[in-house]
């Protein structure tokens, strides 16, 4: 039976992508997806989730919204990606028209809340941007700690340098852990499984021109590819791994990661906040992927894009 599946994202490009790929992995049966107002503007990466749902002709998932903002907000230049990608002429063909949902997003705390609680098999919750959403769902309604299986979660940095480069900043953290430390440390608190995804393991895989041929050679015959090169054309011109598609992977076929048990905590002020860090006898007792078989992963994504 497919594993049932909320993912909490905060819309940039890999973000996206990851909703798609989860959307269209036969393993997993993706119930809601969260946009959270981290990496992107919320109201235009929800505008382009919907888009895209459209465009690949995807049912079956509730698209929600939060608007509220992150503590500590993404670079200005990062966000504005989002309004780039809600206007992709791709979205301007005909059958656009008839949009996927066409009604407003719901507030994600509801949409998951509604979810969980009906849910009769425990659910898999993802997360690919800040715990801002997620976190005080959990901390308000303890009573769904039974219907989350695990929470899979992209962040943290533990021997690796982290990538927030901010004033009065240290740079030990990872940005979606940095973006909201307090909401990292209510998830720890929960006592749900956890499996991290940090920079360790994403650093391993940046998206590369080979990777980008690959879908450039499929996107005659398939939507999939053709949006996967579409987006991550855009931000090609920099350092740019495969930090959420790698989590959404890291659901969707476990096997192809090494995970390691650790006892992780997170500072949740000063100038390292966000940083993640393990101890002999703190911190809580979590999965943290240490090593994943690329070409499997690689394969993996392929596989899915063209299966559209
Ligand atoms: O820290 C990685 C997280 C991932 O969830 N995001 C990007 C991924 O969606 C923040 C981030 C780090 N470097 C970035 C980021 C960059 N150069 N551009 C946009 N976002
Ligand atoms: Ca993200």
């Amino acid at each position: 039976m497919p594993k049932p599946v909320l993912h909490d994202h905060d819309g940039h490009v890999d973000d996206i992508l990851s909703a798609v790929l989860l959307w269209m992995a036969p393993e997993i049966d993706l119930q809601a997806i969260g946009i959270t107002n981290g990496d992107c503007f919320a109201d235009q990466a929800y505008s382009a989730m919907v888009k895209i749902a459209t465009y690949l002709q995807l049912e079956g998932a509730e698209i929600a919204v939060t608007e509220d903002a992150v503590p500590n907000p993404f670079p200005d230049n990062w966000r504005k990606e989002s309004f780039i990608i809600n206007e992709l002429p791709l979205f301007s063909e005909i059958e656009m028209r008839r949009s996927y949902q066409a009604k407003q997003g719901r507030k994600i705390e509801s949409v998951f809340y509604d979810c969980l609680n009906n849910s009769k098999t425990p659910m898999t919750l993802v997360t690919t941007g800040p715990l801002t959403n997620v976190a005080p769902l959990l901390r308000d309604h303890p009573e769904l700690k039974n219907k989350v299986e695990e929470i899979v979660i992209m962040g943290g940095a533990f021997n690796v340098p982290g990538n927030v480069q901010e004033e009065g900043h240290d740079g030990s953290a990872e940005w979606n852990i940095y973006a909201d430390p307090d909401a990292f440390k209510v998830t720890l608190d929960t006592k749900i499984p956890i499996k991290l995804i940090p920079l360790d393991v994403t650093n391993q895989l940046p998206v590369t021109k080979e990777f980008l041929g690959l879908l450039d050679e499929s996107s005659d015959r398939s939507r999939g590819c053709k949006l996967a090169l579409r987006l991550w054309s855009l931000v090609k011109g920099f350092e740019y791994y495969f930090w959420d598609t790698l989590t959404a992977a890291a659901t969707i076929k476990p096997a192809l990661y090494t995970f390691k048990e650790m006892r992780v905590d997170v500072a949740t002020s000063g100038k390292s906040m966000g940083k993640t860090s393990t101890s002999l006898f703190g911190g809580r007792k979590i999965q943290v992927a240490t090593a994943v078989d690329k070409e499997g992963f690689e394969s993996l994504l392929l596989s899915i894009f063209r299966s559209r």
